[in-house]
């Protein structure tokens, strides 16, 4: 029996999700920004069970985080503050001729001053379920969102967004996969139909046309997808008379922002789509920021495309299906902050004992790479909690539990052996939060640290071993509220350690992050 489907596929931090089917299997990519490792690929057999099979950016050659910086905008109209964070822009996955390719793009944001920088790429792999991926096969584009179409003769072409935003504009040209080089003009195909930031743009063809998928209105409250059809690649399109295709703009639905989206068909040629969105409570919370969405699609009368989106979305993880058949690989969920100094990390291979060498990088540096291990956190409620082992001599270290979402927005716990205090921690500099609580503690050999959450709130509590008490003592309450921000990335909780002067090795055990 097939379970039925339920929404988000892909829970938390999944913005920008692209899918391709190979044989009796989809495999889906999202964009990553500043996480390391980056791209990261999930594969399903039933679009219910996914499970995370690989990174396509997984060594630290195949290219620099570093300025994956994160920048606070000038408030909306509303108020409302946006992050946008630099690093790896909406992907696309696609396979040919055997060749799995995923194009992208890292963007290089300026840390004082000056343009940013737009880098596109792709890699590639023979073989999507080894994890071995090419370095990156850089070609010219000054734009973001590219993706991949090849014609049936032969002939690939790639599309993104180009031009000074907010009014970027539809781009295409054809591409030699073989070396990144241009073999046309790029040409403006479209327009959009009159919302700010045309992205995200995807070529299908079907009965004769091509059709031009696209997303506009930006990515938060206005997003919307919409369609337009020519019988030449390079156009001219028609727009569809009944866009936008799918949009949560102006309702108060549950889901939200739902837009940049890839359709695909599935073995039996039934069509689907992906797509982004956001789960907004009544409150205006959406704490875990852009997720992956699934909607079944339909061809009208008229030959275009329509989407529906499947609302039933549970606040834990879907039930998952053992029968799904696809195993995901361990301890590949982890991810680091930017370009991590991976010799710092000791992992065990059940993952739940992680010793860290503690550096002098803070959570709060906009280009260095902390000492942090995590993952992204996946369900609305639950708990993440980790047992902080203590030496018998001071280290000097400041070392715990945290949920990062980039260097201006983390709440966090952890033990300052100088001052002998447990300490929490709420830093959002785009809402002027910054708040801390200290208690001073006196400690056995241990200290449990645990993150309990809801969609509504973060309870941020301890136990310490030294009193003999198997209770966790709260410390901090968050109301998620003064983490939620209009941005691109999303929470990722884990351990890291920071020490001043001196070297510290700190040791983690019964590390659950869910
Ligand atoms: C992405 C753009 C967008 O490149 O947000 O949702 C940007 N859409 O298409 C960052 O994810």
């Amino acid at each position: 029996m097939t379970p039925s489907l339920v929404n988000p596929i892909i829970p938390g931090f999944a913005p920008d999700p692209s899918v391709v089917l190979i044989g009796d299997t989809f495999f889906l990519v999202n964009s990553t920004f500043h996480v390391f490792p980056g791209l990261p690929i999930y594969a399903s057999k039933d679009l219910v069970n996914w499970k995370q099979i690989g990174n396509a950016i997984n060594r630290r050659a195949q290219l620099s985080l570093r300025q994956s910086v994160t920048k606070i905008n000038p408030p909306f109209k509303n108020g409302e503050v946006m992050l946008s964070t630099g690093g790896l822009y909406a992907p696309t996955i696609r396979e040919h001729q055997g060749t799995v390719y995923v194009v992208c793009t890292n963007i290089i944001h300026a840390v004082e001053g000056g343009p940013d920088i737009s880098e596109n790429f792709f890699v590639t792999t023979q073989d999507i379920w080894s994890d071995e991926w090419s370095d990156p096969i850089p070609f010219e584009f000054r734009g973001i969102d590219t993706s991949l179409y090849w014609d049936e003769d032969g002939r690939a072409y790639m599309h993104g967004s180009a031009g000074p935003g907010p009014m970027t504009k539809i781009h295409l040209f054809e591409i030699d996969l073989k070396t990144g080089e241009k073999l046309s003009e790029e040409k403006k195909i479209w327009d959009g139909t009159g919302g700010i930031y045309p992205e995200g743009p995807h070529i299908y063809k079907r009965d004769g046309w091509y059709y031009l998928l696209i997303s506009e209105g930006g990515t938060h409250e206005n997003h919307m997808i919409t369609v337009a059809r020519a019988t030449e690649i390079f156009g001219p399109y028609e727009a569809f008379s009944n866009n936008p295709i799918l949009t949560a703009r102006d309702t108060d639905e549950y889901i939200r922002y739902t837009g940049h989206c890839d359709m695909f068909q599935d073995q039996k040629g039934d069509w689907w789509g992906v797509c982004l969105g956001v789960r907004k409570d009544s409150g205006g919370r959406y704490f875990m920021g852009r997720e992956t969405f699934i909607t079944p699609g339909t061809w009208t009368e008229g030959n275009w495309p329509t989407l529906e989106l499947v609302k039933s979305t549970p606040k834990g993880l879907a039930v998952q299906d053992p029968a799904s058949r696809i195993t995901a690989k361990p301890n590949i969920d982890f991810v680091y902050i930017r370009d991590a100094e991976l010799n710092r990390y000791k992992i065990s291979e059940d993952g739940k004992d992680v010793t860290l060498k503690a550096c002098g990088v803070d959570l709060s540096h906009p280009t260095d790479s902390p000492s942090f291990i995590g993952k992204r956190q996946r369900v609305l409620e639950g708990a993440s909690i980790v047992t902080l082992e203590l030496p018998n001599e001071p280290s000097g270290a400041r070392a715990g539990l945290a949920c990062y979402k980039d260097e201006h927005r983390y709440v966090r716990i952890f033990y300052d052996t100088k001052a002998s205090a447990v300490v929490f921690e709420i830093l959002n500099k785009a809402q002027n939060i910054h708040r801390t609580t200290k208690h001073e503690i006196k400690v056995g050999d241990s200290l449990g640290l645990k993150l309990e959450y809801t969609e509504q709130e973060y309870r941020i509590l301890y136990r310490d071993s030294a009193e003999g008490s198997a209770e966790w003592k709260s410390l901090a309450t968050v109301d998620t509220l003064e983490l939620t921000n209009p941005d691109f990335v999303g929470p990722v909780i884990g351990v890291f350690a920071l020490v001043d002067e001196q070297s510290a090795e700190v040791r983690f055990k019964d590390l659950k992050i869910e």
